[in-house]
């Protein structure tokens, strides 16, 4: 947060550190550990309470990552941002147990799993054992091939069904239900037009009973909409982020923290006031 900036309580920015070579918008930028660990302070000072930092991209068409090499990208950084005193929650954005489990170990307190458990038997299990937080996303198929001629009948009946049946399955598992994180994976397996819906109508996911976290940052569809190349999304990211808010969601994983966190604080702000 920035100094004499006034705290906005109700929402938390979820900085994104992709210790990636081909991330979409920062692939290759942050895959030195120093570099990485240097933006996620950056990105604390500008007000991200959670940093997610991931090691394996799951843009459209991406292979998966094995869990070595994940583990390699990540734990530098997770271990260089405890040491140096990082006071932000660090998330492992990873569906693989045995990258989640190190991550914890070195001082992650939550595991952001795109697959939403689904992917590694051994993770409902680990996440329960060790009373993380957990966000559970909704995804169409998998990186590889989503993109490929998503189709619904209903995008977001089908994503609220997938996502209380993801969230009874977690604690089934023994995960405590107020660790939950709810995210409908905004263009993962979806056309512009399910990702419009979806934020459109996410009160109706809000009303689980769960935070509601979004991801619309840079993403894709923001370029078709203005034309605009990846770097230069950030008026689109903040639009929104700021629909997203009004329409519940309360986590905002974001690459540009201190454009969206000043929207929001005055979005919160005013919507405080009426
Ligand atoms: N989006 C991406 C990755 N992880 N996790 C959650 N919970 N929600 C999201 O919308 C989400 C996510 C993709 O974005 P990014 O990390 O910027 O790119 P890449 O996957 O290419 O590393």
């Amino acid at each position: 947060m920035r100094p004499g900036a006034t705290p906005a309580a109700e929402f938390r920015l979820m900085g994104i550190v992709n210790v990636t070579p081909d991330s979409f918008s920062d692939g290759g930028l942050y895959l030195d550990p120093d570099a990485a660990i240097a933006h996620a302070r950056d990105l604390e000072r500008d007000g991200a309470a959670i940093l997610d930092i991931g090691g394996e991209s799951t843009r459209p068409g991406a292979d998966p990552v094995g869990a070595e090499c994940q583990l390699e990208r990540v734990l530098p950084v997770i271990e260089g941002l405890r040491s140096a005193g990082c006071a932000a929650q660090l998330s492992i954005d990873t569906s693989t147990a045995r990258v989640a489990q190190a991550a914890l170990s070195a001082g992650a307190t939550l595991v952001n799993d795109v697959t939403a458990l689904r992917a590694d038997p051994e993770m409902a299990g680990l996440v329960a054992d060790s009373r993380a937080d957990c966000c559970l996303m909704h995804m169409l198929g998998a990186p590889r091939t989503m993109q490929r001629d998503p189709h619904y009948v209903d995008v977001v009946g089908e994503v609220k069904a997938f996502l209380e049946a993801r969230m009874a399955f977690a604690i089934a598992a023994g995960i405590d239900e107020r660790k939950i994180l709810l995210d409908p994976g905004i263009g993962f397996g979806k056309t512009i037009e399910h990702n419009l819906e979806l934020l459109r109508r996410l009160d109706e996911l809000a009303a689980l009973g769960r935070p509601v976290v979004i991801g619309t940052s840079r993403k894709s569809f923001l370029g078709r909409i203005t034309g605009r190349e990846v770097d230069d999304r950030v008026a689109g990211t903040i639009a929104t982020n700021v629909l997203a808010y009004e329409r519940g969601a309360r986590v905002f994983r974001v690459h540009d923290v201190a454009a969206v966190g000043d929207a929001l604080a005055v979005t919160a702000a005013t919507i405080a006031t009426f």
